[in-house]
């Protein structure tokens, strides 16, 4: 592994490739993929280009996110760049908005905050239902003894995981690490306080991934919540750090809950159930349920999900027959409706609400 080895060599005409790593209103950051016979930092091709996106672009709904793979056209003497083109995309997840991420690592600490079980399981099967490869990383073990950290090991073994034990402490541990963010896009999640940030400095000194301070005027952390930005690794790969939150929401479907599980899926592939749409709780002959340690936690996950997937149901149901009407006495009543409506378009929509909010609050100076 070395820095030239970081992307391949990509080139078209007169055009430049790269990755968005930063977009800051109108203008990106593009880590553009070195060329032939370039040194990696040579003084025409900066590694990174600020870089506006082509009107034809625009013309045609073509948004840029971090990560995207683009072609650049220089401008301006080679001293910034025009995005002409976006590549499109394996992947995207939409908290942080990131485009090509291959892969999620967990970070958890064995202590301070402590390690527990239901949390964790939480956030693996949150990082398992992206699809993406999931990595475990336990940090802070100069908190522990070697024992505590054999028997964790033991334990997620049973789970279906080999974490990466690390402390940030020790200078040569993180290098464990280093295959996994290997050339790609790895997000790095998990709860607060865990090591993350200290994580992604520890490679990139100069880095400085923002640690929150509260905004004045929206009392919630600024940077750390909104801003996304991927830190090039000297070794290859580029990483995002995210706001630690304690509780994801799972939103899914009992069949994608199932999925989530490397014990189910294991399990699945032993043997099958009596019944092929068995919800492995109560049913007869099923070849899931039994005493394995996260059975409980599945059953618990599974209620949210059948609570949801109600939930979801009713309001469908409510919305496609029904329109809210205002009465007379301006109470609100429901009358059948004639034309049904599009769900999906809904969320589609407040996604890119969201990514209207956050760039006005940039515009606004809330988040630079
Ligand atoms: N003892 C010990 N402390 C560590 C280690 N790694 C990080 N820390 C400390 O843990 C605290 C939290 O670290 P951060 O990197 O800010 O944690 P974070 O996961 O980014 O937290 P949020 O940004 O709130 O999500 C800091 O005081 C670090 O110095 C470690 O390996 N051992
Ligand atoms: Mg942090
Ligand atoms: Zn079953």
């Amino acid at each position: 592994m070395n820095s030239e080895s970081d992307s391949p060599t990509e080139t078209l005409g007169d055009r430049l490739w790269g990755t968005v790593v930063a977009v800051q209103a109108n203008f990106y950051q593009v880590r553009l993929s070195r060329q032939e016979g370039q040194m990696p930092f040579s003084p025409t091709f900066p590694p990174t280009l600020l870089c506006t996106r082509r009107s034809r672009l625009k013309k045609i709904g073509q948004k840029v996110m971090v990560g995207d793979r683009v072609a650049v056209e220089p401008d301006w003497n080679g001293e910034r760049g025009a995005i002409s083109e976006v590549r499109p995309r394996r992947s995207q997840i939409d908290r942080p908005p990131i485009a090509n991420v291959d892969s999620i690592l967990l970070m958890f600490a064995l202590a301070d905050p402590p390690l527990e079980p239901l949390q964790l399981s939480r956030f693996l099967v949150k990082a398992e239902l992206t699809g993406l490869t999931v990595g475990l990383c336990l940090n802070k073990t100069d908190l522990v003894s070697p024992e505590q950290c054999q028997d964790w090991r033991d334990r997620l073994q049973t789970w279906g995981y080999d974490p990466i034990f690390i402390s940030l402490q020790d200078n040569e541990d993180a290098v464990k690490l280093r295959d996994f963010f290997d050339d790609r896009i790895t997000v790095v999640a998990g709860p607060s306080g865990v090591g993350k940030s200290s994580l992604i400095r520890h490679f990139i000194p100069d880095a400085n991934p923002r640690v929150g301070k509260v905004s004045g005027k929206l009392g919630r952390g600024r940077h750390t919540t909104r801003h996304v930005e991927l830190f090039q690794l000297p070794t290859g790969g580029l990483l995002a750090d995210t706001p630690g939150f304690n509780q994801p929401e799972l939103d899914c479907t009992p069949a994608e809950l199932m999925q989530a599980f490397p014990e189910i899926r294991q399990r699945l592939e032993m043997g099958s159930c009596e019944f092929s749409d068995c919800l492995h709780g109560e049913e007869p002959n099923c070849a899931v349920r039994g005493d394995w340690e996260r059975y409980e936690y599945y059953l618990l996950f599974l209620e949210e999900a059948i609570a949801l997937a109600e939930r979801n149901r009713d309001r469908t149901e409510t919305e496609a027959n029904l329109k809210p009407k205002d009465t007379r006495s301006g109470e609100q009543q429901y009358e059948p409706k004639l034309e049904t409506k599009k769900y999906r378009r809904v969320s589609r929509r407040r996604r890119h609400q969201d990514l209207q909010d956050l760039y006005r609050e940039i515009e606004e100076g809330e988040i630079d």
